[in-house]
C-alpha cells in the first residue's frame, strides 16, 4: 500500500500478466506455437496419468500447478543502454539475472543471462524466464561494418516514450498498481513484437548479415522482437515424435543430456524458424520485399539441478559425446558412467537437493537438532531432487544455430567478459551454483523449524 492507499501489484503478479500477454501476443504473430503448447498439454497429461510417482514429486515440489504457466523466451539486444533499461524492467517484474554465459566460445558472437524469478514461491507463481542476449560487436573484426553497426544502433530506442516514462514512475513509485497495470503491460510489450519493416535499406542488411546473421537479426530492426517462447514439456521425446504429425517440423537431435530414468539439467529441441516477408526502406520511401528468419518453436524438458560436481561430469560426458558426433548412440554411450539411480546421485553429491519435513503429528523433542542424515534415514525429513531452473550454454549455442541458418557458426577466439556484461547491466549477475546452495540450506532450515514446532514439550 502506498501512503495514498493505492494497492501495488505483487512483481509476480505483475509478472504473470506480463507472461499471459507476450504468449497471446506470439501465439497469435507464430500460430504453431499455439499448436505446439496444445501438444505439449496432451503430453504432459497422458504422462502425468502414466506416472503416479512423477504426479506425487511435481506435487510435492509446487510444481503441477505452475507447469501449464511454464515457459521461457529469448530476445537479443544490441548495447549496454539497452540492456540496462531491460534490467530495470525486469526488476519491476520480479525477475533477476542469473547466471553467465559465453556463447562465443561456440561461435555466436553473444553473451547472455536469464532474467527469472529466483524464490521458489515466485518461481511457483509465475516461472517466467527470458534467456536476454547482449551482441558483442567488439568480435566483428571488419571496422567499418562495426562502425556502420553501432551508428545506427545509436540510434534507435528499443522502449517507447511511454514505456520509459512508466518504467521511471513505477521505480519512484515503488510498483504498479492494479488499475496502471493494463497500461504498463501494453506499453512495454510493444518493444517485443515483431516489425515487417526493417530500419534499414536491403544492402545494409545483406551487409550485416554476410557478417553474422545474428547481427543482421539484432541490428537491422527497430527492437528486440522476441524470438521464441517454450512450454515445458514432461516428455520430450514423445513431443518431438508427435510433431511431424501436427504439422511441425522439428529439428533433427535434441539438445543436452539423453533420456534417463532421472532426467538431467535440460533437454530441450525446437521448430525451425519461418522465413517471414520483410520491408526494407529504400531512400524514396517505398519499400523493398525481402526475408528475414529469426522466430522459432521451442520446447524443454526440465530435470535435477546438478552441483558444480555433477556438472564438471555432465560437461565432460557432453564433451565426448560431441566428439563421438553427438548422435543418440553416441549420447547415450558417453553418459553411461553418469550414476541414474536416485540414491547414488545424492550419495555422490551430483545433484542438488530439497527437503522437507515429512513428520505428520508430534515428534519427540530434540528431533530437530539431530544430524541430516539420521533425519532422512529415520523419515523425519525427506530429501527431493530440486529442478534445475537455468540454461546450457552449448544447448543455446545449438538451439541458435539451427535457427540461424549458414553462417550461424562463427569462429572467435575471445575471452568471456562477464564483467563487461555486469557493467552493460548496470547490476552483479547471480551465481546459479550459490543460488540452488542456499534454496537447499534455506529448505532444510524450513524443515527443521517444521519438526521444532511438531516437537513434543519436553
Ligand atoms: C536464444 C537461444 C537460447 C535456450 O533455450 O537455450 C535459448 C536465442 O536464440 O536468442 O533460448
Ligand atoms: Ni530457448
Amino acid at each position: 500500500m502506498s501512503e495514498a492507499g493505492a494497492c501495488y501489484l505483487a512483481p509476480d503478479a505483475l509478472r504473470a500478466q506480463f507472461s499471459a500477454a507476450m504468449s497471446a501476443m506470439y501465439r497469435h504473430e507464430v500460430p504453431q506455437y499455439g499448436t505446439l503448447i496444445e501438444l505439449v498439454k496432451q503430453v504432459n497429461a497422458q504422462v502425468l496419468a502414466a506416472d503416479p510417482e512423477l504426479h506425487r514429486q511435481l506435487r510435492d515440489n509446487g510444481e503441477l500447478d505452475r507447469l501449464d504457466e511454464e515457459r521461457h523466451g529469448a530476445i537479443r539486444v544490441g548495447t549496454a543502454a539497452e540492456l540496462n533499461w531491460l534490467t530495470r524492467l525486469f526488476a519491476l517484474l520480479g525477475m533477476q539475472p542469473v547466471a553467465y554465459y559465453d556463447l562465443a566460445a561456440a561461435g555466436v558472437p553473444v553473451h547472455s543471462t536469464a532474467f527469472r524469478p529466483v524464490s521458489e514461491a515466485s518461481l511457483r507463481a509465475s516461472p517466467f524466464r527470458l534467456f536476454t542476449s547482449l551482441l558483442r560487436l567488439d568480435l566483428i573484426d571488419n571496422a567499418a561494418l562495426r562502425a556502420r553497426a553501432e551508428a545506427i544502433l545509436a540510434q534507435r530506442q528499443i522502449l517507447s516514450e511511454a514505456a520509459q516514462a512508466a518504467i521511471v514512475a513505477a521505480e519512484q513509485a515503488g510498483g504498479v498498481t492494479e488499475a496502471q497495470a493494463p497500461c504498463f503491460i501494453a506499453a512495454v510489450l510493444e518493444t517485443f513484437r515483431w516489425q515487417r519493416q526493417a530500419s534499414v535499406d536491403h544492402a545494409t542488411y545483406q551487409a550485416m548479415r554476410q557478417a553474422h546473421p545474428l547481427i543482421a537479426d539484432v541490428v537491422c530492426f527497430r527492437g528486440p522482437h522476441i524470438n521464441h517462447l517454450t512450454p515445458r514439456t514432461l516428455d520430450i521425446d514423445a513431443v518431438q515424435q508427435a510433431m511431424p504429425a501436427w504439422g511441425i517440423d522439428p529439428k533433427a537431435v535434441i539438445e543436452g543430456p539423453p533420456r534417463r530414468r532421472h532426467p538431467l539439467l535440460l533437454r530441450q529441441t525446437s521448430f525451425l524458424a519461418l522465413r517471414e516477408t520483410i520491408g526494407f526502406p529504400r531512400g524514396d520511401g517505398s519499400a523493398e520485399q525481402g526475408t528475414h528468419t529469426a522466430r522459432f518453436g521451442e520446447i524443454e524438458q526440465r530435470g535435477v539441478a546438478l552441483t558444480a560436481k555433477g556438472r564438471a561430469l555432465y560437461d565432460a560426458c557432453l564433451a565426448r559425446a560431441q566428439a563421438e558426433g553427438q548422435t543418440v548412440q553416441a549420447l547415450a554411450a558417453a553418459f553411461a558412467d553418469f550414476p541414474d539411480d536416485w540414491a547414488r546421485l545424492q550419495a555422490e553429491a551430483l545433484v542438488h537437493v530439497g527437503y522437507r519435513c515429512a513428520a505428520a503429528g508430534a515428534v519427540p523433542a530434540q528431533t530437530a537438532s539431530r544430524p541430516l542424515h539420521e533425519l532422512l534415514a529415520e523419515g523425519w525429513v525427506v530429501a527431493q531432487p530440486m529442478t534445475y531452473e537455468d540454461f546450457l550454454p552449448v544447448s543455446a549455442a545449438g538451439i541458435f544455430q539451427s535457427n540461424l541458418g549458414e553462417g550461424g557458426r562463427g569462429r572467435y577466439q575471445a575471452e568471456a567478459s562477464r564483467a563487461g556484461f555486469e557493467a552493460a547491466m548496470g547490476r552483479s549477475l547471480l551465481d546459479e551454483q550459490a543460488w540452488y546452495a542456499q534454496v537447499s540450506a534455506a529448505s532444510l532450515a524450513a524443515a527443521r523449524a517444521q519438526l521444532e514446532l511438531q516437537g513434543a514439550a519436553e
